[in-house]
């Protein structure tokens, strides 16, 4: 029996970005009250909001001080009750970001912690310098990036980790005369979950949002909770020391706890975002029978542009994407299937051509995330196909990431132009900027000052003009996954890749012996259809039985087509009924 998450459309808010209404220049939650009704036109069933609690914002919300509020920002907790209660009337579950690999430095529980005999001492990872406590080393600390590196600090790191963001990951706090673990920014310190008390008070708080109607959680980093030990790592040139923290068995038993104690009492599902995971790893976090998560993300299809990290990117190949995406949907039952979110750079900008056929890759890009076996899950503005930021130097770049990258890369002597190359590409700013809804100023998104820039093509690119026009990228999003929604192949049916090409990409969707044909043009020229796949309509001129086959053969087309000739126009996308099989 499919659950009812198997059968929704999920759509990522970012709520800092999505609509302002106090003319503060952030998006608040009165601001998706606002659209509740364009997304319920759209066809969404579930919103994953990003985090909307109280937060210092030193990485937008991601590093949380309370896990029972709602940062005044974007509104109080009425608001955030009103927007469950409206959501339900529209039938659309609202899911919400569940970050517990680590809180804000500032929330209560740290700053107890950093008193050596607190209670909540335990609450977060404690070590001593790796000279021990009382010897104090002349010596700075000289890491690339360190935070520290200003200055001296009176031991060496307990461990040769690296963080995410590309700074040390221990922080040293001159109270209590330790080094606190940090996996991303200095302000995010990283939760004990080997005290026993941490599961208890996450437990708690899950148990919080369940009871206010919430329909489950994106889980943040979640594969990394459960650091086995703090032994030094193997070198490498990103994150040293993963071996010790990644997929580990202490997480798994997190993740079935809090499953059986909590999540099974209620309507509601997870999804995990699984950093570094592979088929195997992924296979284990979000199998039914283990009772752990319900889906996770995976990231190796985004990883198909990219030496090693992000930062170094290659030439888009879509054989790439389309080899990993096979993989994935070979390997689990089950995807969370997403092009973009609030990490990643626009996808219209990344995987299709934002110049020349903007709305065409736009188009089918949406045939490839709505085609999948999987649930689908879409980010504001992919609907109108939104594009990377115009932004041409880093002070318009609000991102920490970016910010400590840079720095980075600086002190590697990386030279400025490459630099900001390295920056504009990749940087997750590009997935940020305020979703564009008109073309008045500031794009209708704010009264005020944007608290990140606006793309200046909000003036041909925005949702006003796309919801009018029958041809547009949000109309086209709306009739697929309209069709999705009514079709059990789309839905349940199994996935099988047929053809991978250097630009091509053609794979089939079977139920009951009944099938569809998807097929992708990633690129700017005419390409034919291999033969034999499947047979055109001009063949089957003059053919009677043939004509009536193939009458209605075609399903859905970002051109418009009505004849199929065994050819793909530029950035042509087509489904098609019927595969080879049955041909
Ligand atoms: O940005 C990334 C993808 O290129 C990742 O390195 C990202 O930091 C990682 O996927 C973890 O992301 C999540 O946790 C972070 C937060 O900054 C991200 O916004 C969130 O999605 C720390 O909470
Ligand atoms: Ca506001």
């Amino acid at each position: 029996m499919a659950k009812w998450w198997q059968e929704r459309l999920i759509y990522q808010i970012y709520p800092r970005s999505f609509q302002d209404t106090n003319g503060d220049g952030i998006g608040d939650i009165p601001g998706i009250l606002m659209h509740l009704d364009e997304l319920k036109e759209l066809g969404v069933g579930i919103i994953w909001l990003s985090p909307v609690y109280p937060s210092p914002n030193a990485d937008n919300g991601y590093d949380i001080s309370d896990y029972r509020g709602i940062h005044p920002e974007y509104g109080t907790m009425s608001d955030m009750e009103l927007l469950i209660s409206e959501a339900e009337k529209r039938d659309i579950k609202i899911i919400m970001d569940l970050v517990i690999n680590h809180t804000s430095d500032e929330h209560p529980w740290f700053q107890q912690s950093r008193d050596k005999s607190s209670p909540y001492r335990d609450y977060y990872i404690w070590r001593p310098g790796k000279q021990g406590n009382s010897k104090r080393s002349k010596e700075a600390i000289s890491s690339p990036l360190g935070s520290s590196s200003s200055r001296e600090v009176s031991k060496y790191p307990p461990n040769n980790w690296t963080s995410f963001f590309g700074e040390d990951c221990w922080e040293y706090d001159e109270k209590s005369g330790e080094y606190y673990l940090h996996l991303f920014a200095k302000k995010q310190p990283d939760l004990n979950w080997h005290n026993p008390k941490v599961l208890e008070e996450i437990k708690s708080i899950m148990r919080f949002w369940l009871d206010k109607g919430i329909a489950g959680f994106r889980c943040d980093v979640i594969n990394i909770l459960y650091k086995t030990s703090l032994d030094d790592g193997v070198k490498r040139l990103a994150l040293t020391g993963i071996e010790h923290y990644l997929s580990q068995e202490g997480t798994h038993e997190i993740l079935r706890t809090l499953r059986r104690e909590v999540l099974d009492h209620y309507d509601c599902f997870t999804v995990g975002e699984t950093v570094f995971v592979t088929p195997q790893s992924g296979k284990e976090l979000c199998d039914e029978g283990r009772r752990e998560l319900n889906m996770i993300f995976s990231f190796e299809h985004m990883e198909t542009d990219q030496f090693y990290v992000k930062w170094f990117k290659r030439r888009f190949h879509a054989g790439r994407l389309a080899e990993a995406i096979a993989r994935w949907q070979g390997a689990l039952d089950w995807n969370a299937n997403y092009l973009e979110n609030h990490d990643q750079p626009r996808s219209v900008s990344r995987f299709g051509n934002d110049s020349h056929y903007w709305a065409e890759s736009a188009k089918l890009l949406c045939i490839l995330l709505l085609t999948l076996r999987g649930t689908p899950f879409m980010f504001q503005g992919q609907e109108i196909g939104m594009t990377n930021f115009d932004f041409t130097g880093m002070d318009q770049i609000q991102d920490v990431e970016s910010h400590n990258i840079y720095r980075l890369a600086k002190k590697l002597l990386i030279p400025a132009g490459i630099r900001w190359r390295m920056i504009r590409a990749s940087s997750r700013d590009n997935a940020r900027t305020p979703v564009q809804w008109n073309d008045s100023p500031n794009a209708g998104f704010t009264t005020g000052v944007p608290w990140l820039g606006i793309n200046r093509n909000y003036t041909h690119i925005n949702m006003a003009s796309q919801m009018k026009e029958p041809g547009s990228i949000r109309s086209f999003y709306k009739s697929m996954i309209a069709l999705r929604a009514n079709s059990d192949i789309l839905k349940h049916g199994s996935f099988k890749p047929l053809v991978i090409k250097k630009q091509l990409f053609i794979y089939e969707r079977e139920l009951d012996g009944q099938s569809l044909l998807i097929a992708l043009n990633f690129s700017g020229r005419t390409r034919k259809i291999p033969r034999g796949l499947i047979e055109d309509d001009r063949n089957n001129v003059g053919n009677t039985s043939a004509v009536v086959k193939n009458d209605g053969r075609i399903i859905k087309s970002n051109y418009h087509r009505k004849v199929f000739d065994g050819l793909l126009q530029p950035y042509e996308a087509l489904i098609l009924k019927g595969g080879p099989s049955h041909d």
